[in-house]
């Protein structure tokens, strides 16, 4: 099996002072935070379509990044190739878990029945590696975006063959998830949306999209599939509209179909920010309703209006981010890399010096998170400005006991001029810049 790596080093934890580009100054996978290693706080996840296929085309340029797993002519070849590549390129980062669609993986048949047989080899591949590797399967997922057949969407296609096409593509990409292990399983509606609502009819294509989702739901349990099933939102692109818009898009949509209990939320930053909310907004969201499951972790760029999908570097947003993973319990699944290298990045250090900034970028979110819950300054900030709903006319309001004639009677007497305490939001930017200046 040729190696593609050999010229690289296992990248180990060498602490913050460091000189060497090829280190973790910050993630320190066996490190103990609140009573848990940090590699099992962070399950990351290599992205198998932006590290092993990415060859950094875009609208206006040819492929860019030399790939050695890429130059095999045979197909079948270059598809074990790059799950040779993606379980060496883990291996040598001390990444546990990667994702995938189906299509990544597998080249497609001339009909479903031999794109079915194509992926069984490819996956019993998989399986050889992971005999003797500690490299897993975080979620995988069925491209349902990219063949002709699904340009005007797949379970809310205008056409029912193209519905019947996508069922039996998810169909068998669930199979194959359960048989490699995967702790998830992700629904992302690329296409499930709308170019002009002059040919839609939006109310079918949203009734067809749950039951699309209740049958995957039912297969899950008829398989015996014990993963996640997850729901990725994102507002737009590639189509104008996309009904997965954002987490409470989502929500709302489970609750009116009767999905409640069969998905949780997989929230990727990029997205959050093109439905014009941050991450934390998704993320809180989300937990607050106990729908949190998994992340992909990227970051966009505020200035451009489209999914950058770069590496995540922010360390106030990762802090953040991380306070939310933790308030709510952790996750099921884990962080998944869905970033690719710039165009320019097209080395194959680039690879590393990629993974290596956003692995240390959450390293350091956890440890900023971890002190801000443990000293609970936000919590003990929240329960203060809150105060007037624990006793009083707040808790008669809270707990349903009070109407609006009460409240009237309340408030009828009271002067006008009445104002709550100040929100303090600079004072507590500076706290989190404290704690961030801090972090060992
Ligand atoms: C695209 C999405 C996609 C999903 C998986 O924008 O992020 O990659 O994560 O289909
Ligand atoms: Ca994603
Ligand atoms: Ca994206």
């Amino acid at each position: 099996m040729e190696k593609f790596f050999k010229d690289f080093p296992k990248i180990i934890y060498e602490g913050p002072r460091s000189k060497n580009p090829l280190s973790f100054k910050y993630y320190n996978p066996e490190e103990v935070i609140l009573g848990k290693a940090m590699k099992d706080h962070l399950r990351f996840a290599v992205a198998f379509w932006h590290t092993i296929r990415n060859e950094g085309t875009d609208p206006f340029g040819l492929p860019v990044m030399d790939r050695p797993w890429m130059k095999y002519s045979d197909v079948m070849d270059q598809s074990f190739a790059k799950i040779d590549a993606v379980f060496e390129f883990c291996e040598k980062l001390g990444v546990e878990y990667f994702t995938f669609h189906d299509r990544d993986i597998a080249p497609e048949g001339e009909k479903p029945r031999k794109s079915n047989e194509i992926l069984d080899k490819v996956v019993d591949h998989i399986k050889e590696h992971m005999k003797s590797s500690n490299v897993k399967l975080l979620w995988g997922t069925a491209n349902l975006t990219a063949h002709p057949r699904y340009a005007q969407g797949a379970a809310t296609s205008p056409d029912a063959n193209v519905f019947a096409y996508a069922a039996a593509q998810v169909k068998k990409a669930m199979e194959v998830t359960k048989k490699l292990g995967g702790l998830g399983y992700v629904f992302w509606g690329g296409r499930e949306g709308y170019e002009t609502l002059l040919n839609t009819d939006m109310e079918l294509e949203l009734n067809n999209y749950a039951r699309f989702l209740k049958m995957a739901s039912e297969y899950a349990k008829k398989i015996g599939f014990k993963g996640i099933l997850m729901i990725e939102p994102k507002p737009k692109e590639p189509t104008k509209h996309q009904y997965d818009f954002d987490s409470a898009h989502v929500l709302g949509f489970l609750k009116i179909h009767g999905l409640w209990d069969d998905f949780k939320l997989n929230i990727e930053a990029n997205h959050a920010t093109l439905a014009g909310h941050t991450f934390s907004h998704e993320l809180r969201f989300a937990r607050i309703h106990g729908k949190l499951a998994s992340i992909d972790a990227n970051q966009g760029d505020l200035l451009l209006g489209w999914d950058t999908d770069q590496f995540p570097i922010n360390i106030y947003e990762t802090s953040l981010a991380m306070y939310e993973v933790l308030k709510s319990g952790g996750l099921d699944c884990g962080l998944n890399f869905d970033a690719k290298v710039r165009r320019s990045s097209y080395d194959l250090e680039d690879l590393f010096y990629a993974h290596i900034a956003a692995m240390d970028a959450f390293a350091v979110g956890l440890k900023v998170a971890a002190r801000l819950l443990e000293d609970g300054v936000l919590e003990e900030f929240l329960r203060e400005r809150y105060s007037s709903y624990s006793n009083g006319v707040g808790k008669d309001i809270v707990e349903g006991r009070i109407d609006f004639e009460g409240l009237e009677k309340y408030v009828l007497d009271k002067p006008s001029n009445f104002k709550p305490n100040s929100g303090k939001q600079e004072y507590l930017e500076r706290v989190i810049n404290d704690y961030l200046l801090s972090v060992e």
